[in-house]
């Protein structure tokens, strides 16, 4: 019989390609939707009919235990979250709500459900902040910079502890930042290569930014979906880091983002204040060696390569007139 996989979070960049992946593998896939006044499933659009969607909320325990009672799923994804850093200093406790006590929902109702499930969580090198080792893995402690970072730390943290109290296969992926031509807008990979096609095109002249010296270690979603997976067929449940070890500036991104389309990026670009955080991280590099062992799991997608690709997907869609 086909495994069944409820993911939270379907419509967001990695939902969309954790679902494409379990249905290549046979699954079928359930997915966890907020209902909303107008329904915007750009991402999951082309697997209308081959997934099947659930009205639910982090925020409405009763709604994820009825979800779980109803679809008797093996593999549950939590990925649903508040998920944009900046957000979180003005919904402070929005983000909590979500993004921290929405962890304890989900694990509750599973307790009290369905004990049986095996539980992914998507935690976050955010929770590394201002970083205490360089480079992090699953050892180095974290030291969380905003509210969003605090969330994911709790998050984590209950996560290990309903693995240890109550013997739940419950794991926790710490990735790092994974991006792809499906990434929201507001993130600042799709930010520039969005507005570098615009610009490129003849639409608007300058790009206000933040912070260009922060670095990050970015990878490219579709990879990192697949370590989401792997986790969750190990014998034991176990954590770990998903990474591509290398770090680079937002300058060196912004960069190669212009230079695709042949353009310097120092005559568009502005730096705007509005842009910059309250509270930094300023460099992450993360460790995969756990997950390179254990799972097999490695990045095929290299910055440079994955930036490319970005910038391609959204020339053609400025092209076409849509985002
Ligand atoms: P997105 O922001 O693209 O997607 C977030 C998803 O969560 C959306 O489907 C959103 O639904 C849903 N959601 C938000 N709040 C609720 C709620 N209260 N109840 C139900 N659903 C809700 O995030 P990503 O796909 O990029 O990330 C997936 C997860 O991984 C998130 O938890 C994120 O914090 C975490 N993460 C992401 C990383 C990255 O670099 N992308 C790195 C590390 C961790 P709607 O469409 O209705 O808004
Ligand atoms: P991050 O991603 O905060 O790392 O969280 P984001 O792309 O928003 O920022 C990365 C870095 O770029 C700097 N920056 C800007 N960022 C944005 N958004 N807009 C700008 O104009 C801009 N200018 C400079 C930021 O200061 C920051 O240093 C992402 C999210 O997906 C989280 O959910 C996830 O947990 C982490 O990655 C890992």
């Amino acid at each position: 019989m086909a495994k069944r996989a409820l993911i939270t979070g379907i419509t967001g960049q990695d939902g969309s390609y954790l679902a494409e992946l379990l249905l290549k593998k046979g699954y079928e896939v359930h997915g966890m939707v907020r209902r909303s006044s107008e329904e915007k499933f750009e991402r999951i659009a082309h697997l209308q009919g081959k997934v099947t969607l659930h009205q639910g909320d982090l925020l409405d325990q009763f709604s994820l235990a009825a979800l779980l009672n109803l679809t008797q799923p093996d593999e549950v994804y939590n990925l649903a979250a508040q998920s944009f850093v900046p957000t979180s200093w003005n919904q402070p406790v929005l983000t909590g709500e979500f993004t921290a006590l929405g962890v304890t929902k989900m694990l509750e109702a599973i307790r009290h459900t369905r004990p049986q499930v095996r539980f992914y969580q998507a935690s976050s090198s955010e929770m590394f902040g201002k970083v205490l080792e360089v480079p992090q893995s699953e050892d180095t402690p974290f030291y969380p910079r905003s509210p969003y970072g605090v969330a994911k730390a709790y998050g984590h943290h209950i996560t290990v502890n309903y693995r240890e109290s109550f013997k739940l296969f419950a794991v926790s992926g710490i990735l790092f930042n994974h991006e792809s031509p499906r990434r929201g807008l507001e993130f600042v990979t799709r930010k520039v290569t969005y507005n570098v096609a615009r610009i490129k095109m003849g639409l608007q002249d300058k790009l206000p930014m933040g912070n260009l010296d922060a670095k990050r270690d970015w990878g490219f979603a579709g990879d990192y979906v697949d370590a989401m997976w792997r986790m969750l067929q190990q014998e034991t449940p176990e954590d770990f880091v998903v990474a591509t070890n290398e770090t680079h500036t937002v300058r060196e991104l912004v960069e190669i983002a212009f230079a695709r389309v042949g353009l310097d990026y120092q005559k568009h670009v502005v730096i705007d204040p509005a842009f910059v955080r309250p509270a930094e991280v300023d460099l992450l590099i993360g460790k995969y060696d756990k997950a390179k062992e254990k799972l097999g799991w490695e990045p095929t997608v290299r910055f440079k390569q994955l930036v490319e690709m970005m910038v391609d997907a959204d020339l053609e869609r400025v092209k076409a007139g849509t985002r």
